[in-house]
């Protein structure tokens, strides 16, 4: 890579240009001719998502680890492409099983391939607490200790958590950090007994139940342990959000819960963040910069956009790729229904919520949980090949998709999941092409 002051007349040429500033924050245009490849862009994020359609265009073995011979062919042509979405997000829970650094910079190599933007961390739940908070460290050298079916835990320092951090950044991806709360807090009460409200000490928990942990809501402790944790974690996470949870707090009174959400949103605004949390926080007073994050409830969504908050889509039914494929996949859960490939690629997030419409809605988000899963290979399954489809869902207009023709295109990709080496589940809907 050099730099130059005037256009080469070959090879290919990056450009920052403020004439196009109709493409947005990542859009790009990219023009192919005979001896020069030109992908210009308003700002570096979109020559970045710009670079990955360029590595689309080109042979598979472009993607291979090995170094491979040419020719290095691609179509002449102009593509001028800017996303539907401004939040195109995927998540990871890392607390059911832990994943280590070099774990989750893999997976957002992945989704940097198709052109996500955010990598949201489920950071804590009741069998682990994966982040180090240096006022509160029996979080993780307790807490963090153990996962579902009683291995080895783990969690990130801040150090690490930087790491990954820029790791995100330096591919355009920000990092959103969920704490959850009330609820799904057990690996903090038995780190810290007194945040329970009959003061005893739970033991870890390795199974994969839910809705039996809850902060203490009257008890002031509570809100300096969140305040110190919330201090800690923004000035280690430049992203404009902080995810608090919310979801499945059964055994919080709800009228402690609605008190508790307004109050953990202005600790949280106390730290210059947003927030978003799970749909159930809709609840609440809603600040008008909180998010809330759909999973499935139709009234939760509609109570969101009625008090003029905006929505983030992620119905269990679509977007759970932590679901089976069908009866026959082993890994994974099946709640919500199985989701084959079509049924992930098949819906439009503007009209799949009774009054909810595009205007409402910031964008989507894929969710992988992981009480099911421990490895990269298992990530790899149950991600590929759902993961394009949400890729494409965020980024295209909703006229420009259709299963009929995005098969085909998925097909290709076929010989590209082989080159870099994943573990993909080969639907037979898809007419895969592997060469
Ligand atoms: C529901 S969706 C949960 C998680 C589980 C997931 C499993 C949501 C906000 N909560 O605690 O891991 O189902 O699919």
């Amino acid at each position: 890579v050099s730099a130059v002051n005037t256009a080469p007349s070959k090879g290919i040429y990056l450009m920052l240009s403020a004439e196009k500033s109709s493409l947005g924050d990542e859009g790009y245009e990219l023009n192919i001719e005979d001896n020069l490849i030109t992908l210009s862009a308003l700002k570096p994020a979109g020559l970045f998502r710009g670079i990955q359609t360029l590595r689309q265009l080109l042979p598979a073995k472009i993607e291979m680890a090995v170094l491979q011979a040419g020719p290095w062919e691609i179509g002449t042509g102009t593509i001028s492409d800017s996303p539907e979405y401004a939040y195109r997000g995927a998540m990871l829970d890392v607390a059911r099983h832990f994943f280590g650094v070099a774990d989750v910079k893999h997976f957002i190599d992945q989704i940097a391939y198709y052109k996500f933007n955010v990598l949201h961390l489920g950071l804590t739940n009741d069998q682990g607490w994966r982040i180090e908070i240096k006022s509160w460290p029996k979080l993780t050298t307790y807490g963090g200790s153990t996962q579902v079916g009683g291995g080895k835990g783990g969690f990130y320092t801040q150090e690490q958590f930087k790491d990954i951090v820029k790791y995100a950044q330096e591919r355009y991806i920000t990092i959103v950090p969920e704490i959850d709360m009330p609820g799904h807090t057990n690996a903090a009460l038995a780190s810290y007994p007194e945040l329970n409200c009959n003061g005893k000490q739970p033991t870890l928990y390795t199974g994969t139940n839910v809705g039996f942990s809850t902060f203490c809501m009257n008890n002031e402790k509570v809100y300096k342990f969140i305040d110190d944790v919330m201090r800690e974690l923004s000035a280690i996470s430049p992203g404009p959000y902080i995810h608090i949870g919310g979801d499945e707090s059964h055994s919080t009174k709800k009228e402690d819960y609605i008190p508790f959400m307004n109050r953990v949103q202005e600790i949280v605004a106390a730290h210059r963040k947003k927030v978003i949390g799970w749909d159930e926080i809709a609840s609440s007073t809603l600040k008008p910069t909180t998010v809330a994050q759909i999973w499935g409830n139709v009234k939760n969504a509609q109570a969101t956009v009625n008090q003029g908050s905006k929505v983030l889509m992620s119905p269990a039914a679509r977007a759970y790729i932590d679901m089976k494929y069908d009866s026959t996949t082993k890994l994974g859960l099946k709640w919500a229904g199985y989701i084959e490939v079509d049924k992930a690629y098949t819906w439009d997030p503007a009209t799949y919520t009774p009054g909810v419409t595009r205007g409402n809605i910031i964008g989507i988000e894929t969710t992988l949980w992981s009480e099911t899963i421990s490895t990269r290979a298992q990530i790899d399954f149950l991600t590929f090949p759902r993961l394009p489809g949400y890729g494409e869902i965020g980024w295209s207009a909703a006229s420009a998709r259709n299963w009929d023709t995005y098969k085909l295109r998925l097909a290709k990709h076929g010989a590209r999941f082989k080159a870099m080496g994943i573990n993909y589940y080969p639907s037979k809907l898809v007419p895969w092409e592997t060469k």
